[in-house]
């Protein structure tokens, strides 16, 4: 018998659908995982025909973390070694937008994989949270810069030093995620917004996440000045020519990624 992949792919139009699987531990992320979401993302990011990457849990879990087995008896030096944030680097480094489809549970490693995407599209039954500090530890992929950028200090705060899980409403209230849809809508509709994202320009998608991310990174002024050429940059494209031409026409723009 052969085992389960730990990820499912399916491409659906220009949407390429990533469902994380493994189910009996939560979609907990050990390193062969992480490895291999990582060139599957880089893979729908150089194709052409791809526009936006939906990323899925299980109805139960999205993740609950990073494999705590694989950590539990660790040392420093092996853990270094082991360079396992080079794989979410990749991640980070994605330029089309990616679209998290979150129901269950989202904790520890789970959370900052979701704050990695771009669009957060959560159920109301999400547990939320960044539990390290109950098994000794301390996020270490994003839960105490990328947090506290996206919830502020007092909020990011009480999330890693508590370890206690946010409901959706929480979370969305902290600007966590990005719309809380019911329990048996939490896929259908993230598969919604992602096509509905895949029909926009693919350049001015690119350009538009560069400059959005460019906020938590740069300056206000280096920003704006990054987000003025970007903004120059689509007038040398032959979407922009067709969105503007096909609203004066009163048409809806087809737009070719060029
Ligand atoms: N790693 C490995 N196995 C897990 C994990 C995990 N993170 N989470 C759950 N599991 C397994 C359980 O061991 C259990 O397995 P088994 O059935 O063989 O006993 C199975 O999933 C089901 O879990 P539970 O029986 O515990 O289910 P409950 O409904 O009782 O509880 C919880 C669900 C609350 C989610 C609970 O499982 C839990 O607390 N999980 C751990 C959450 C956690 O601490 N996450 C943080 C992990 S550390 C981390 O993410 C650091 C990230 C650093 C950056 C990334 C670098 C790699």
């Amino acid at each position: 018998m052969t085992d389960e992949p730990h990820l499912l792919t399916e491409v659906d139009g220009h949407v390429a659908v990533i469902r994380l699987n493994r189910p009996k531990v939560l979609n907990a992320l050990n390193l062969s995982l992480m490895q291999d979401l990582a060139g599957l993302m880089e893979q729908y990011d150089a194709d052409a025909h791809i526009r936006v990457i939906l990323l899925a849990g299980g109805e139960r879990a999205w993740a609950a973390g990073a494999d705590i087995g694989d950590m539990a008896t660790a040392t420093r030096a092996e853990m270094e070694q082991r360079d396992q944030f080079t794989q979410w680097e990749r991640i980070k480094a994605i330029k089309k937008p990616i679209v998290a489809a979150v129901s269950g549970f989202a904790l520890g490693g789970g959370c900052e994989l979701m704050m990695h995407c771009d669009i957060v599209i959560c159920s109301e039954n999400a547990k939320i949270g960044q539990p390290e500090i109950n098994i000794g530890v301390m996020p270490g992929a994003g839960g105490t810069q990328r947090l506290t950028r996206a919830v502020g200090k007092a909020v990011a705060m009480d999330i890693v030093l508590s370890g206690r899980f946010l409901s959706a409403k929480e979370a969305l209230s902290y600007g966590l995620v990005s719309r809380v849809v019911p329990r048996e809508h939490w896929l259908d509709e993230a598969r919604r917004v992602a096509k509905d994202v895949a029909k926009k320009a693919p350049i001015s998608l690119r350009h538009a996440k560069e400059s959005v991310l460019n906020a938590e990174e740069k300056t206000l002024s280096d920003g704006l000045v990054r987000e003025r050429q970007l903004f120059y940059d689509l007038f040398d494209t032959e979407d922009q020519k067709e969105g503007m031409a096909a609203f004066i026409e009163k048409r809806r723009p087809t737009f070719s990624g060029k």
